[in-house]
């Protein structure tokens, strides 16, 4: 379908999206300039997700000229479809869910009712109403971002200039391959079981409401779903070689802060088995138990109707390795430079494809770090350090050194944190931190409100490090990371000088101002 001249609203691209996906035999949706200046583009984007729709909004925005080429019949990737806005709307309803459990009959709340709770409810709630995400995507990305593309059309990749989709053949001075990943499948026997899901056939293919999960791996996938699954009342087991929050895909993890998390986990009655290895899933039919082979070498069969697979992905490289030779690093990710150059002359790789997080920023800055490169600018993209999060039932913040890693490398390091460390203190029952989200568990249950801490170089009064379990406080943690990794830092006096919006999830503002008077810092 051409829909070049054609303004579609919101509506109609959500129909026609929903349809293409319901229809195999589809056609694809072609944006299509008819009589370009130059027939050959600056760059062909093979992959729409957020790299690709990033990349090359910005490489139009420079007046450069972008195709993009997806299978898929809307722009966004995964993302929209079945990875962070499900996750984001099912930890939502973690948080919503454990609140009304804690406080079942209490003050205002309702008697819990756990019937009202389930999985299966939410996975529908999601379909109905992802296609809103789809349409807008593909409206913006045409009406306003003015970037040509082909979606519902699988693109072959002939060679560095060339691709082919939707019967057509594209020419481009570069390629960027942006082309995703899927979720990791172990060599596992019994795994082809109904009843066995990931991150992607949850959303696309449950169609019963799971009574018990076990989560085979530890990856912040498992911790999130893994923390939903078992709000929903869906008694929860993680099986994770690792501690949870020590695989080898998360850095500068603070240890206390682990503990407060997982503790905080456990404390929900969920069991979480570290240093377990999965010998097999069971069945006959459909999944029915999981052996496990625990820390202690004993061998336990834990039954279930319903296994999640949260053991990380991997990317999508057999395409370019097979028609471009691109090289692929140990990882299995295509092996690429701080211009998101691949091995090959004029072929770059973004996004879940390279090294590096399998995160949002990533994604998008690394196609527009590829994008502003073609288009002439001599720009890197270093994303060795970052921000990260993930949701138990909390939302889960940190940025910089640990308090370990700081101790490592310097002799005075100070340690600001909520609640306070003080031997033989009775902190189990001090309503603090308290803030949003958690006023409720501060005057009743204050154990629950959370935990934060800043790391501080007492001899250069720098920020090393803030991590923090609680609500509301990610987005400033994207500012945090930005001060503190400037090469000038962040001061504990800059920091305390600060204009807090009390009261501010992290109480970092003031419990900076209370220790910045002192010549020589204290712990706090
Ligand atoms: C609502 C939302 O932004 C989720 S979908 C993001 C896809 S993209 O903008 O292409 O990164």
């Amino acid at each position: 379908m051409d829909v070049r001249d054609r303004h579609l609203n919101l509506a109609e691209w959500n129909a026609l999206i929903e349809e293409s996906l319901a229809d195999p035999a589809s056609e694809p949706i072609l944006n299509l300039d008819p009589a370009p200046a130059d027939p050959v583009y600056d760059a062909v984007f093979v992959g729409g997700g957020a790299g690709g729709r990033f990349g090359a909004a910005y490489m139009r925005a420079m007046g450069g000229r972008p195709l993009i080429l997806d299978s898929w019949p809307f722009l966004g990737g995964s993302c929209p479809h079945q990875a962070c806005v499900p996750h984001h709307l099912f930890s939502e309803a973690a948080e919503e869910l454990d609140r009304m459990r804690w406080f079942s009959d209490e003050l205002f709340f309702p008697k819990f009712d756990p019937s009202r709770a389930g999985i299966l409810e939410m996975v529908r709630l999601f379909l109905a109403g992802r296609g809103s995400a789809h349409a807008f995507m593909n409206w913006q990305t045409k009406e306003q971002l003015d970037v040509e593309f082909v979606l519902n059309a699988r693109a072959t990749i002939v060679d560095r200039t060339t691709v082919t989709a939707a019967g057509r053949t594209f020419r481009a001075r570069n390629l960027v391959l942006g082309m995703g990943a899927r979720p990791v499948r172990p060599e596992i026997p019994g795994l082809d079981l109904p009843g066995v899901f990931d991150f992607v056939s949850l959303v696309e293919e449950l169609d019963y409401e799971p009574a018990r999960c076990v989560i085979i791996g530890g990856s912040k996938v498992a911790m999130e779903y893994g923390a939903f699954f078992h709000a929903t009342g869906c008694d929860t087991t993680i099986v994770s070689r690792s501690p949870l929050m020590r695989t080898k895909s998360l850095h500068h993890v603070d240890e206390d802060l682990r503990q407060y998390v997982v503790g905080g986990m456990r404390k929900r009655g969920m069991e979480i088995l570290e240093g377990a290895h999965p010998v097999s899933v069971n069945g006959d039919g459909a999944v029915r138990s999981v052996t496990v082979r625990l820390e202690s070498g004993e061998q336990r069969e834990i039954e279930t109707d319903f296994v999640f697979l949260g053991l990380g992905e991997r990317p999508n490289v057999a395409q370019a390795v097979a028609a471009l030779g691109v090289e692929v690093g140990p990882t299995g990710r295509v092996v690429a430079n701080r211009r998101m150059q691949t091995s090959v002359p004029g072929v770059y790789a973004i996004g879940d494809m390279i090294d590096g997080p399998m995160e949002m920023f990533k994604a998008r800055k690394s196609g527009v770090t590829a994008a502003r490169n073609i288009m002439g600018e001599d720009l890197e993209f270093d994303f060795t350090e970052f921000p990260d999060f993930l949701h138990t039932t909390y939302e889960v913040t940190w940025v910089g050194l640990t308090e370990a890693e700081a101790r490592a490398t310097r002799d005075d390091v100070i340690v600001i944190q909520m609640p306070p460390y003080v031997e033989g203190l009775d902190t189990p029952n001090l309503p603090l931190p308290c803030a949003e989200g958690t006023m409720l568990y501060a005057f009743s249950k204050p154990e629950l409100s959370g935990f934060q801490k800043l790391v501080v170089d007492g001899a250069t009064r720098k920020v090393l490090g803030a991590h923090h379990c609680g609500y509301g406080a990610k987005d400033a943690f994207q500012y945090l990371d930005h001060l503190i990794h400037r090469p000038e830092g962040l001061t504990i006096d800059e920091l305390g000088w600060m204009n807090e919006l009390f009261l501010n999830p992290e109480h970092f503002v003031q419990l900076s101002r209370l220790r910045a008077g002192k010549a020589r810092l204290t712990h706090l």
